[in-house]
């Protein structure tokens, strides 16, 4: 999954799509350096981010949307607002990505109208406060069970499991060690039973662990993403398509020995 930010304030690349035809470049580069499903999204949710209305993020992502649907391409929608799912779904995305795991009034039935995939992630708070003194008596069992009742809950709306896609929330919450005890026990969310999205991509645990800036921590995002991979994670989403396709053309060859 290759991200794409229409916005001005994103962490990483904030600005540098703002406007749909550099959003829609961007993305293009991205399925030829080999992502499979791309994710548009127009409002930034790193720690400290401020909340865009309605209407500006629909303005902001639904001419990136049209686009590369007209393209044949999976689009997803990165979004926790229901009316801006509401938009992507009528032009055609093939799948919300909600940070909030659709906990938003009225975005349960939205998706449940709909044949779209959901991804579910967990996050602890709010992007404007979630990284302030986040604290957890037990970090595996917390964010297992929230998306284990997440789930639950869009089964009974009518979401059939078969759609949903569940993803621990790198950094969203988390201090360096729940990031790490969640990597490391990936497993015992891949044993949900549903596919598990993970993003790391440039993140500060990334950071952290390597001392390097936002911009210079792709080797660190492959290796993190394939040791996500290593414990069944199945969507990796990144900035850096490309190397993170070389490190799987080399991992899926193992595979298949
Ligand atoms: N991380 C970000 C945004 N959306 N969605 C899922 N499912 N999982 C993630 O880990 C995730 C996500 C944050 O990264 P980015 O889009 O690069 O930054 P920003 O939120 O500043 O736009």
């Amino acid at each position: 999954m290759g991200i794409v930010n229409t916005t001005p304030d994103s962490f990483s690349d904030g600005g540098r799509c703002l406007a749909a035809g550099a959003a829609i470049d961007h993305a293009l580069k991205l399925v030829e350096a080999g992502a499979d499903i791309l994710d548009v999204g127009g409002e930034s949710t790193r720690p400290g981010a401020q909340p865009v209305p309605v209407d500006e993020e629909i303005g902001r992502v639904l001419p990136v949307v049209e686009a590369l649907v007209r393209r044949g391409l999976v689009v997803s929608v990165d979004t926790r607002k229901p009316e801006v799912m509401q938009a992507a779904l009528s032009a055609g995305a093939a799948m919300i990505n909600d940070v909030s795991a659709l906990r938003a009034p009225t975005a349960l039935e939205t998706l449940a109208a709909s044949q779209a995939a959901v991804c579910l992630m967990h996050m602890r708070g709010e992007p404007g406060s979630m990284q302030v003194a986040p604290a957890y008596d037990n970090v595996m069992e917390e964010v297992t069970g929230f998306l284990q009742e997440r789930i639950a809950l869009c089964e009974a709306a009518g979401i059939d499991r078969a759609r949903l896609v569940v993803d621990p929330g790198f950094g969203f919450g988390k201090r360096l060690e729940h990031n790490l005890m969640l990597l490391a026990r990936l497993s015992q969310i891949v044993g949900l039973g549903v596919p598990v999205l993970v993003g790391m991509s440039r993140k500060s645990m990334l950071g952290s662990l390597t001392g390097r800036t936002v911009l210079a921590r792709e080797f660190a995002g492959v290796a993190a993403h394939l040791a996500a991979v290593l414990r069944g994670a199945r969507i990796v989403r990144v900035h850096d398509v490309s190397a993170m396709r070389d490190a799987l053309a080399v991992w899926n060859a193992l595979e298949e020995v």
